[in-house]
C-alpha cells in the first residue's frame, strides 16, 4: 500500500466520525473583539480591524447563477468588497506590524498548540472554512507557510483576512512569505489582475504597490519550539546559522535573483544528484535528502515544514514526507485549480506531537443534494497522528499504524 493510499484510508475511517464541515459557514465564528489576545488598548485601529475581521469571516457566499465559466472552475466566492482606503490602511498596519519582528520568528512552546497552513493561493472560502474547522484565531497560534495570492479566485479577500488577523493577534498569527508574495510573480499568476479587475478607479495602483511593500515586509521563516523550523521554499547553501536568515535579509526587500531570501521562498527537496542541485524551476537550488538530515543534525531540529509543492504523491492527503522523514511538505488549498486534490494542515501540540487535519474533496456524484445544491464540495477528511521524534523508522512515518507513540 503506497503511503498516500494509506493515509487517504485513514482519511475515511476518521471521516466517518466527524461531522461534515461543508455545511458550516462563517456566522458561527464568534466576534473577533472579543477573543482578546491582550495585545494592547482598544484603539480606532483595532476597532477598524476588528470590524473588518468580522465583515470578511461573515460574509455569506456569492450565488452561483451569475458565475462566469471562470469562476465555475473553483468553489463560490464569498460576497464582500473591501474599500480602496480600506486596504491602504490595513496595508500600512502590516507593514508596521511584520516590521517589529524578525525575519526568522520565534514562536515559543508556551504559544501551542499551532497551525501550520500550506499553500492558500486565492481560496478565500476555503480559508474560512479551514480555520473554522481547526480553531478560531486568537485561541490558537497560526504559521502559514506563504503563497496566499495568485491562481485563485478571491486572493485580494484572502490576503487582508490574513493580514487583519496579524495586526489584531501578532504574538499569535505568523505570516511568512511565500515566492507569490513578490512583485515578478504577482504580476504573472493573477494578483496584479485582481487588482486592477477590482480597483479600476485606482489609476495610481496604490492598492498594487501597498501589497507588494507589505510582501516586501514579511518575514521568511519561523522556529516552532526551537525544534520545527518553517519556510515556504526550503532550504539554501547560504544558511549555515539559523540566525542568518536575521542578519543577513534586510527588510523591505523584493525576492533576490539568488541568495538566501530567494532559496528560503523558492528551493525545494527532491534533487537527483547528490547534495545540491540548480533548481528545474529555473531560480533557486534543490536538494537531497542528506542536506536535509545533516541540516536538522546540525542545528538540532525535529524535522522541517515547507510548503510550495503539490506533487502526484500529495493529492491524496495535503502533505508528503522527505524519503528521510525530516522535511514535510503542506499544502493546504484543496481541490486546487479544479484538480480535485486534497489540502491539509499540521497541529503542534504541547510535547512537540504533531497531528495533519486533512480535508477532502467530495465528488458531486456523491454529495447530499442539499450540499450539492450550495456547492459544498469539501469535507473535513479527519486527521492523522505522527511523532516525529519517536519515530525509529524515518522513512515511514506510519510504520507502526496509525499513531506512533512510545
Ligand atoms: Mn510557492
Amino acid at each position: 500500500m503506497t503511503k498516500s493510499t494509506r493515509s487517504r484510508r485513514q482519511s475515511r475511517q476518521f471521516a466517518s466520525g466527524m461531522s461534515n464541515v461543508s455545511t458550516a459557514r462563517a456566522d458561527s465564528f464568534s466576534d473577533a473583539s472579543s477573543s482578546s489576545e491582550g495585545d494592547g488598548p482598544v484603539t480606532p485601529d483595532m476597532v477598524f480591524i476588528d470590524g473588518l475581521i468580522e465583515r470578511l469571516m461573515r460574509a455569506p457566499l456569492k450565488s452561483r447563477v451569475k458565475r462566469s465559466r471562470r469562476a465555475q472552475q473553483f468553489a463560490p466566492e464569498v460576497d464582500v468588497y473591501i474599500k480602496k482606503d480600506d486596504v491602504l490602511r490595513l496595508c500600512c498596519l502590516a507593514s508596521d506590524a511584520f516590521l517589529k519582528q524578525s525575519s526568522l520568528v520565534r514562536v515559543p512552546k508556551d504559544m501551542l498548540p499551532a497551525t501550520i497552513f500550506g499553500d492558500i493561493h486565492g481560496q478565500f472560502r476555503d480559508l474560512r472554512i479551514a480555520m473554522h474547522t481547526i480553531g478560531e484565531p486568537g485561541e490558537m497560534t497560526y504559521v502559514f507557510l506563504g503563497d496566499y495570492v495568485d491562481r485563485g479566485p478571491q486572493s485580494i479577500e484572502a490576503v487582508c483576512l490574513l493580514l487583519a488577523l496579524k495586526i489584531r493577534h501578532p504574538h499569535r498569527v505568523f505570516l511568512l512569505r511565500g515566492n507569490h508574495e513578490d512583485y515578478n510573480t504577482t504580476l504573472i499568476y493573477g494578483f496584479y489582475d485582481e487588482c486592477q479587475r477590482k480597483y479600476q478607479d485606482d489609476t495610481e495602483q496604490l492598492v498594487f504597490q501597498n501589497f507588494i511593500h507589505v510582501f516586501n515586509c514579511m518575514p521568511f521563516s519561523a522556529l516552532i519550539g526551537e525544534k520545527i523550523l518553517c519556510m515556504h521554499g526550503g532550504l539554501s547553501p547560504d544558511l549555515e546559522k539559523l540566525d542568518d536568515i536575521n542578519t543577513t535579509i534586510k527588510r523591505p526587500t523584493m525576492v533576490p535573483l539568488h541568495g538566501l531570501a530567494t532559496d528560503l521562498v523558492w528551493s525545494d527537496p527532491g534533487a537527483c544528484n547528490v547534495g545540491w542541485s540548480q533548481s528545474t524551476r529555473g531560480i533557486s537550488f534543490s536538494y537531497d535528502d542528506s542536506v536535509i538530515e545533516q541540516f536538522c543534525l546540525r542545528h538540532k531540529l525535529d524535522f522541517i515544514v515547507r510548503g510550495h509543492q503539490i506533487t502526484p504523491e500529495m493529492q491524496g492527503s495535503g502533505y508528503h514526507f522527505t524519503q528521510n522523514g525530516r522535511m514535510v511538505t503542506l499544502f493546504t488549498a484543496y481541490n486546487y485549480l479544479n484538480s480535485g486534490n486534497t489540502g491539509a494542515t499540521l497541529q503542534i501540540f504541547p510535547g512537540m506531537k504533531a497531528q495533519f487535519r486533512v480535508f477532502r474533496p467530495i465528488r458531486s456524484k456523491d454529495m447530499p443534494p442539499q450540499a450539492a445544491a450550495n456547492n459544498n464540495v469539501y469535507e473535513n477528511g479527519g486527521v492523522s497522528n505522527f511523532v516525529n521524534n519517536d519515530r525509529k523508522d524515518r522513512t515511514n512515518p506510519f510504520a507502526d499504524g496509525f499513531t506512533l507513540q512510545k
